[in-house]
């Protein structure tokens, strides 16, 4: 497969000015018309008059040039183009193609999903329904005319408004809608299915009614509500933040059950996943609940920050995406809880993306080439990309970084452009250099910082030696340092914070400050601090780096219940389970176990006037994918072991007051989803699981009434999960029966149900897994059904897929392979866990090797997983 470089990015050579498309929507077939108006580009020095278009899978019917038809002579299909090799400056190009929708099973272009016809076009889907120059740079207004069975296909959907509909003959009929919106392919979208309408209005700041739709399947028309409001409080959010109106008269939503992401922004006409979008009390954890809001706010968000303003080409993703994702998380933070939300997206940050920083796949945030676009809808593009954006914000301040993003939406509306073209507009209305964090953009790999401190009691001095590098990655060695903003605070021995003066004669001192580190060894000087302090460093983790500071478990603990930083207190916690748990990897079980981290979680778990969304939080034990991220050559049932001997010892030594946890955070009255009510059921929950875990039979008893009883998702979930991790084999059974039984006509939560046995260690191990893919409910053209059991499996449950016999391994490679053919997409992204073959010691390793070259060499291996494959075995 060819490489694609950003350095050879050309204007394109002809523009769309208008698309009149005409679908013909049939069983066996589609027949897509499309007429484009054409010009050449005044900016292109391509010579010629060649125009070039892209095309997959096409059947071409027919092609004129203003109105006359081509003979075949005339053009050339060749390696995923039609070229014509003479056209005029200005013309009409009429493409008639053939495409089988129902046969689509990659589900990138037009395909079917439950009997309905959808699209997927980001990236390089559009060119599997016409030729067309399908990238985004070339903007055009879109008129689209769906014709169909009237019958089957009541509800007929295209971006825009609908500006015609009518009866044809045979019972079929045709809605025609129009987008004023110049835009590139990959926002269009069409869906005509018999969808139940679910309908809501918003009224915008300057008093435009606008109509908001959601289409589902009509079994699931009592699950809308809760994205209906989601999306209600999206637009006002967006109008009172960003400042940003909706701009068309509609607005809709449609919910489909095949999906290969969590959703997609087309212009008025978002897609969702089902399992994205749809919620009910009974069907959805407080965590599902949290993603679908973030998810219907992100993509409503994408109208102005990936739509009116979109990306120059594909090497700009972060540009949309890691913005947008800034904004939905400050929304979510808005409406929930900031410090959970940050704690969160921190873990994610630091666990996977991380990973992949470091792995074979590593990238810029603005990558530099590619062979398949759809493998960089990576964590990097999205979460790091989030990252700098936040950087950004943290360096000018709430107020500058609005009247830069202002700046950039009124500069650029209309138009495709880079994530430098971003930059410059936060530089330009804030009056400050960023050329050196432009770095963050061009350099891959996590910064280290190794920060070392020393106190000055004679001066009253207390220094901080800051030392910066950036690791190699794949392609890219000897980098310069970056531009960090470092939150960092002091406590003294009470835990009261300390000012933070820079200078022998500053008063009034801040008790935090943002230090900007921007060279390989920097050193900070703090006056007026007689004892030595406690650091409180990257608060809030301001910046996406690694922090090495030394640490003792002393510190820790008083950090742990006296920083004022939430993020950080949080923090002290995890570093302080890790260091216990690392100090156990590799050794006999007769090591004893640092009594102080007894002491500190029976704390947390009696002291009632803590914030219980935190302690719920620090309740929870880093996990094993952490664990091995932070080790050198990981060795997994080691990890798995300790961890598990620390999990048992707290549940042990802390039974009755997880007994008492458990009983006081009982709720009556109906269901809420507040930060504390959601706070109160995940620490019952994670009682539950650890008393659970160490087989007590009093916490058996609640979980089967919870199980039973319970008025929500959150709590039934939190019960089966515990009964499926415990040792009670009969109970665990019993309860996946009435689990299924119950909610086998609800492919979400027969997803919930797949997972939580693949994650499982106690359930999960590779016969069970085998048994789960041949249960009746099991679809290997469902990309959600794949990832609930094999995803959960590789990603989640790492001592079965790490099973040294290599068989886990093994398994995935066979699947991969499997769907390569099916879903090319979908494979190369459950690859992943198989790349990252140099994190773990020799024995695993080598037997990952081998599955991935076995992968390698199956015939006719797709563009996706190839890259994924081939860059990992480099
Ligand atoms: N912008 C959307 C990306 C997306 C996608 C990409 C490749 C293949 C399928 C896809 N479905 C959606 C989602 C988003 O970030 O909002
Ligand atoms: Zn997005």
């Amino acid at each position: 497969p060819q490489t694609i470089y950003l350095s050879e990015y050309q204007v394109p050579a002809y523009l769309v000015d208008q698309i009149d498309l005409r679908f013909e929507l049939f069983e066996d077939g589609a027949r897509v018309h499309s007429t484009l108006t054409m010009r050449r580009n005044p900016e292109s020095g391509a010579p010629g008059q060649r125009l070039e278009l892209d095309g997959d899978s096409l059947i071409l019917e027919s092609v004129a040039l203003d109105g006359q038809t081509l003979i075949p002579d005339a053009y050339e299909e060749a390696d995923g183009k039609l070229v014509i090799a003479d056209v005029p400056g200005q013309f009409e190009l009429s493409v008639v193609t053939w495409i089988e929708p129902q046969n689509n099973t990659r589900l990138e272009g037009l395909y079917k999903s439950s009997g309905m016809f959808c699209t997927q076009c980001e990236a390089e889907g559009f060119r599997c329904i016409t030729y067309y120059p399908d990238r985004p740079d070339v903007m055009a207004r879109f008129r689209t005319r769906i014709e169909a069975d009237r019958q089957s296909y009541p509800v007929l959907l295209s971006n825009g408004n609908p500006v015609e509909q009518g009866e044809l003959e045979n019972g079929r009929h045709f809605v025609t809608w129009e987008d004023p919106f110049p835009k590139p392919a990959y926002l269009f979208a069409l869906v005509a299915g018999d969808l139940t309408e679910k309908r809501d209005s918003f009224t915008t700041c300057s008093g435009r009614e606008i109509d908001l739709r959601m289409y589902v399947e009509p079994r699931n028309a009592e699950k809308c509500d809760f994205a209906m409001d989601a999306l209600k409080r999206s637009m006002r959010w967006d109008e009172e933040v960003y400042g940003r109106e909706y701009d068309l008269d509609i607005f809709m939503i449609v919910a489909v059950d095949d999906f290969n992401m969590g959703a997609m922004e087309n212009k008025g006409l978002n897609i969702f996943n089902s399992s994205c979008v749809l919620a009910s009390q009974d069907t959805a954890t407080d965590a599902t609940f949290q993603r679908i809001e973030a998810i219907v706010a992100h993509e409503y968000f994408h109208n102005w920050s990936g739509n009116r303003v979109t990306c120059r080409d594909w090497f700009q993703l972060s540009l949309k995406e890691g913005f947008t994702v800034f904004r939905d998380a400050q929304f979510s933070a808005d409406v929930g809880s900031p410090t959970v939300k940050r704690i969160e997206d921190a873990t994610l940050l630091r666990t996977a993306q991380f990973a992949e920083d470091a792995g074979p796949m590593a990238h810029p945030v603005r990558p530099a080439s590619y062979m398949e676009i759809a493998n960089f809808y990576t964590l990097t593009i999205y979460e790091k990309g989030e990252e700098v954006v936040r950087m950004i914000h943290n360096l000018l301040g709430p107020e500058l970084f609005r009247k830069g993003s202002d700046l950039y939406f009124e500069r650029h509306d209309g138009q495709a452009v880079t994530t430098d073209d971003f930059v410059k507009a936060m530089e330009d209305a804030s009056g400050r250099d960023l050329s050196q964090f432009r770095l963050w953009y061009e350099q891959a790999g996590t910064p280290v910082l190794t920060v070392e401190d020393e106190h000055d009691a004679e001066q009253g001095i207390y220094r901080l030696i800051i030392r910066q590098t950036v690791p190699d990655t794949p392609g890219q060695t000897n980098k310069k340092p970056q531009h960090i903003p470092f939150a960092v605070g002091l406590l003294d021995e009470h835990g009261q914070v300390l000012p933070l003066a820079l200078t022998a004669d500053e008063h009034n001192a801040p008790t935090e400050r943002v230090l900007e580190i921007t060279g390989a060894e920097q050193v900070f000087e703090f006056h007026g601090i007689e004892e030595p302090p406690v650091p409180s460093l990257l608060r809030d983790f301001s910046a996406p780096v690694r922090v090495r500071y030394p640490y003792t478990r002393e510190q820790l603990l008083f950090l742990m219940s006296h920083d004022t930083d939430g993020f950080n207190r949080w923090d002290a916690g995890q570093k302080l389970a890790i260091d216990v748990i690392e100090s156990l990897v590799g050794e006999d079980d007769g090591k004893e176990i640092d009594p102080r981290l007894v002491g500190a979680y029976r704390t947390l778990l009696n002291d009632t006037s803590l914030d219980q969304a935190l302690v719920a939080k620090m309740l929870q034990l880093p996990s094993e994918n952490y664990l091995v991220e932070l080790a050198d050559e990981a060795d997994v049932p080691s990890i798995h072991h300790a961890r598990e001997r620390v999990l048992q010892h707290l549940a042990v030594s802390l039974r009755e007051e997880l007994l008492a946890c458990y009983q006081r955070h009982q709720q009556a009255g109906d269901y809420q989803l507040t930060p504390e009510a959601i706070a109160g059921r995940s620490l019952r929950n994670t009682a539950l699981g650890w008393l659970l875990h160490i087989g007590d039979v009093e916490a058996l008893a609640l979980a089967r009434s919870q199980f039973e009883q319970a008025d929500n998702m959150t709590d039934r979930l939190g019960a089966l999960r515990a009964l499926v991790n415990s040792g009670f084999d009969k109970e665990r059974t019993e309860a996946l029966d009435a689990f299924y039984e119950r909610f086998q006509n609800d492919p979400q939560v027969v997803e919930m149900w797949f997972s939580v046995q693949a994650a499982s260690f106690k359930m999960g191990q590779l016969p069970h897994i085998r048994h789960l893919l041949e249960h009746d409910a099991f679809d290997w053209k469902n990309p959600n059904k794949v990832r609930s059991v094999v995803g959960a499996f590789a990603g989640q449950n790492l001592p079965a897929f790490h099973n040294p016999d290599g068989s886990g391994y093994g398994f995935l490679a066979d699947v991969v392979r499997r769907l390569d053919d099916s879903n090319p997409q979908i494979a190369a992204r459950l690859v992943t866990p198989l790349t990252r073959w140099k994190k773990f010691a020799p024995a695993y390793g080598r037997q990952m090797r081998t599955a991935l070259e076995s992968i390698r060499d199956k015939k006719g291996l797709s563009k996706d997983v190839y890259e994924v494959v081939y860059k990992s075995l480099a």
